[in-house]
């Protein structure tokens, strides 16, 4: 029986960012240098076959550092941040700390400390919950960052010195949602310090570019991620909007619904900033088996940025 024909519109950018690609190589790396075990706090990032890839190499992933026996192996913190309190339990317990927290994020911390000392109260942008918001709130004293997540809740803000605040925001939201947050701040507290748009990382931006000019032109699109990854959520709200009338996040091939997706033409496909690329193959592979499948590559930004591995690895690694 011949195949139908399915026409593929393969996104990039997409996946691994190079804060993703830091973070894997610094657990592999320490796994180079000290052997197994390697603690990690927390999924180093947001997807199980990554975690599952690196477990099965040696490397623990805990919740918290109590968690944690005493031990001279090394004790990694993941790509999305930690609060301050974490280096300073690491250090209490004189564990080798290795922060592979992503320089984009490293950077929000550094400005919403500039702005603390510059006397300013903080309003954060981002999700409840979240890792990297739990840790851009905890580089400074309690009360001092309030999260805001919509418009509504900047409507909300009753701040006590509303010509003395600055805004920071998490690195994988939703581009066009922040801006009418900002917007909304900007129109409340015209004084407001910030960042010159906000603090969305150049690989959230940019796949959530390729997303937009991919979406309307195919009948579904496959977003591959995890659940708990935000940029890829928001890669899917994004296609959603686009007016893509099926849009899946899914891990990988099996988990495919071909009920839904029994009948189509075309296809766009792409991944979340912790999908790796062998996920995508797996799935073009799978649709491959039951259609007849062109693969054409739309291209709508260059992305050649690169982070040396963590400091603490380049010394561990020269000694
Ligand atoms: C760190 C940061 O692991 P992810 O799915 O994380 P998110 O934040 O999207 O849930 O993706 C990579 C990554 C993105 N941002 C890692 Cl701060
Ligand atoms: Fe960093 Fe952005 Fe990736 S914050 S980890 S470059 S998605």
């Amino acid at each position: 029986m011949t195949k139908p024909p399915l026409d593929i519109l393969l996104c990039a950018p997409r996946g691994f960012c190079a804060g993703v690609v830091r973070a894997i190589d610094a657990v592999e790396k320490a796994l180079a240098i000290h052997g197994a075990p390697v603690y990690v706090r927390h999924e180093i990032v947001h997807n199980k076959y990554v975690v599952e890839s690196l477990r099965r190499k040696g490397a623990v992933f805990v919740r918290e550092l109590d968690e944690i026996p005493d031990t001279e192996a090394p004790v990694i913190f993941s790509a999305h941040g930690v609060p301050k309190s974490v280096p300073e339990a690491a250090a209490a317990r004189n564990f080798l700390a290795i922060d592979a927290t992503c320089p984009l994020v490293t950077k929000v911390h550094r400005e919403a400390q500039v702005h603390y000392k510059r006397g300013r109260r903080i309003i954060l942008i981002g999700h409840a919950g979240h890792p990297e918001v739990v840790g851009t709130m905890g580089q400074l004293p309690e009360g001092v960052v309030t999260l805001v997540e919509t418009v509504a809740d900047v409507l909300a803000l009753e701040p006590a010195e509303p010509d003395n605040l600055a805004f920071v925001t998490q690195t994988t939201l939703s581009v066009d949602d922040t801006q009418e947050v900002v917007d909304a701040l900007k129109g409340r507290f015209p004084s407001i310090a910030g960042p010159h748009k906000e603090d969305i990382c150049y690989a959230t931006t940019n796949r959530q570019g390729a997303v937009k000019r991919v979406a309307p032109q195919v009948d579904a699109m496959i977003v591959v991620g995890s659940p708990n990854s935000s940029n890829s959520q928001r890669l899917r709200e994004v296609a959603e909007r686009e007016g893509c009338g099926l849009v899946r996040l899914i891990l990988r091939a099996e988990d495919i619904d071909w009920s839904l997706f029994g009948n189509l033409r075309s296809l766009g496909v792409t991944a979340g900033a912790s999908a790796p690329e062998v996920l995508v193959e797996e799935i073009i592979d799978a649709f491959a088996a039951r259609y007849a499948v062109t693969v054409e590559s739309v291209s709508t930004a260059d992305e050649s940025v690169f982070f040396p591995l963590p400091r603490e690895l380049r010394e561990q690694a020269a000694e």
